[in-house]
């Protein structure tokens, strides 16, 4: 259990308004993840651009901060061994043309400006985007008993 993480797992407008939110947290559960924090909020424009500063000045970020404020999204912080990568995996590629079926994307989305989820890319991103999204005070702890046939 030394790689223990957590990341920042965002179901975008697309998602929500297409009652997609318990498809998405299904797949992690059923995963084996654990689910220890969740809200649904409106994204004010100011928590967009923070988030999606790497993409300023690309000439998809003006349509990208517009969609990500036009509905409520779920936030979500799941927990788990490398759940980094793992979940960057059961999400898939970016434009959803190239995810693989079983993904979120390969499944569910047909167009990269409506990808349905966001999640961490890495270590780094997760730390930021769980400090913007959550304080301290809203990330719970608790036990799984099912743990012990998860990880040996
Ligand atoms: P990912 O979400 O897979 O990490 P990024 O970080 O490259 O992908 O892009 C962030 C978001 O920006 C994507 N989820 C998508 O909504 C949007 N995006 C990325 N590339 C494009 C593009 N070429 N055209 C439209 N939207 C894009």
């Amino acid at each position: 259990m030394e790689t223990r993480e957590r990341t920042f797992l965002m179901v975008k407008p697309d998602g929500v308004q297409r009652a997609l939110v318990g498809n998405v947290i299904s797949r992690m559960e059923n995963k084996g993840l654990k689910l220890v924090a969740m809200k649904m909020m409106q994204v004010s424009r100011e928590l967009a651009s923070r988030h999606y500063r790497e993409h300023e000045g690309k000439p998809f970020y003006d349509g990208l901060i517009e969609f990500i404020t036009s509905a409520p999204v779920v936030a979500m912080i799941w927990e788990g061994n490398e759940v980094i990568e793992m979940t960057r995996t059961l999400v898939g590629a970016t434009d959803p043309k190239k995810a693989a079926p079983g993904t979120m994307r390969g499944d569910l989305a047909v167009f990269t400006g409506k990808n349905m989820v966001h999640a961490s890319d890495s270590l780094e991103s997760a730390t930021r985007e769980i400090d913007l999204f959550f304080n301290e005070n809203e990330i719970c702890s608790y036990n799984q008993p099912h743990e012990s046939c998860l990880y040996e």
